[in-house]
């Protein structure tokens, strides 16, 4: 069954081959559960769509839950778990276009590439003059919370640009050749630019809070291409407002798809509505893994990238 929106090619191949049902919305729900849920043994969903304990409750054949998306903090994996249901999401395929995300952004925060076109197209280069000079990004020192697959994609490219690299981490990783330090604050105290690549759910929830954007400080830049939820958003628009911090690149939000209108007020931060994965090649890679979990599933019930296989 698909649970809630998901890429038009994906739930054509769902509704065409495998003759998915999708769920109703609103009071449409409980009839159709009332007939089909006994049927229903795998839900496809996406990082978009919420899947709370009560739907898990509602079908007592579930046994699979495939995710579009390497994030999963849209499900409840515990209450899952506890009902012998396995969760699969989609790892590895998207760490380059979120890496290339990430470092696009940072450059583009930095250089500040989107307002100097908002400035040129304003015809204000033969107005005004030169745009202003902003910060030079080869050398500038990074820090990476969060050095899984996608952190490390995004070390590598930036170690090309000349960029020291430091991270936190849960653990500290022992082959890791850049340097750990043991909180956000310590991390964000020492380098230019703080570069969020850290799961979502509640145990990262505000890791970067107030204290460690003013660790970052007014020479500082935030770059987050992980879960909104991460950073205490709040805070990260006082400190925006009141020039506590230089800038920041974000592609992830709180309240998605909601921006606060202070952020998109400023002229020294770049938004994107959370496209660090959406190319045409790797969503269609997701969307191949997610068939290849299914299929694993609908054959033999083994997922082929299951969660609970992978480092929290
Ligand atoms: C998707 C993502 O946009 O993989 C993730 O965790 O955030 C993105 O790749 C998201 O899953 C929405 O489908």
């Amino acid at each position: 069954m698909q649970v809630g929106p998901l890429k038009p090619s994906l739930a054509e191949t769902l509704r065409t081959d495998y003759q998915a049902y999708t769920l109703p919305n609103g009071n449409q729900r409980d009839a159709f559960l009332a007939d089909h849920a006994d049927d229903i043994t795998a839900i496809v969903v996406s990082g978009v769509t919420r899947v709370e304990p009560d739907l898990l409750a509602a079908l007592p054949n579930l046994k699979a839950v495939v995710n579009f998306g390497v994030g999963y903090d849209n499900i409840d994996v515990d209450a899952a778990a506890a009902r012998g249901i396995g969760v699969s999401n989609t790892p590895d395929v998207l760490d380059d276009c979120v890496a290339d995300t990430a470092v696009g952004l940072l450059i583009d925060t930095m250089r500040r590439f989107s307002a100097a076109d908002r400035y040129a197209r304003a015809g204000r280069w033969a107005a005004d003059g030169s745009y202003p000079l902003t910060q030079q990004v080869s050398g500038s020192h990074v820090g990476i919370l969060g050095l899984g697959r996608i952190g490390g994609a995004i070390a590598t490219r930036l170690r090309a640009f000349g960029c020291p690299i430091s991270y936190h981490n849960r653990r500290q990783l022992p082959d890791s050749p850049y340097r750990y330090l043991g909180s956000p604050v310590e991390l964000a105290r020492e380098v230019r630019v703080l570069v969020v690549a850290a799961a979502g759910g509640s145990g990262t929830r505000h890791l970067v809070d107030r204290a460690v954007l003013d660790a970052l400080g007014p020479d500082g830049y935030l770059v987050n291409i992980a879960r909104g939820s991460v950073v205490d958003q709040d805070a990260l628009v006082d400190a925006l407002v009141h020039g506590r911090l230089a800038g920041a690149g974000l592609d992830v939000f709180a309240d998605e798809p909601n921006i606060p209108s202070e952020l998109t007020a400023l002229d020294n931060v770049v938004l994107l509505p959370h496209v660090g994965s959406g190319t045409v090649q790797t969503r269609a890679a997701m969307e191949a893994l997610v068939l290849q979990n299914l299929d694993g599933f609908l054959r033999s019930g083994r997922l082929v990238t299951p969660v609970a296989d992978q480092p929290s």
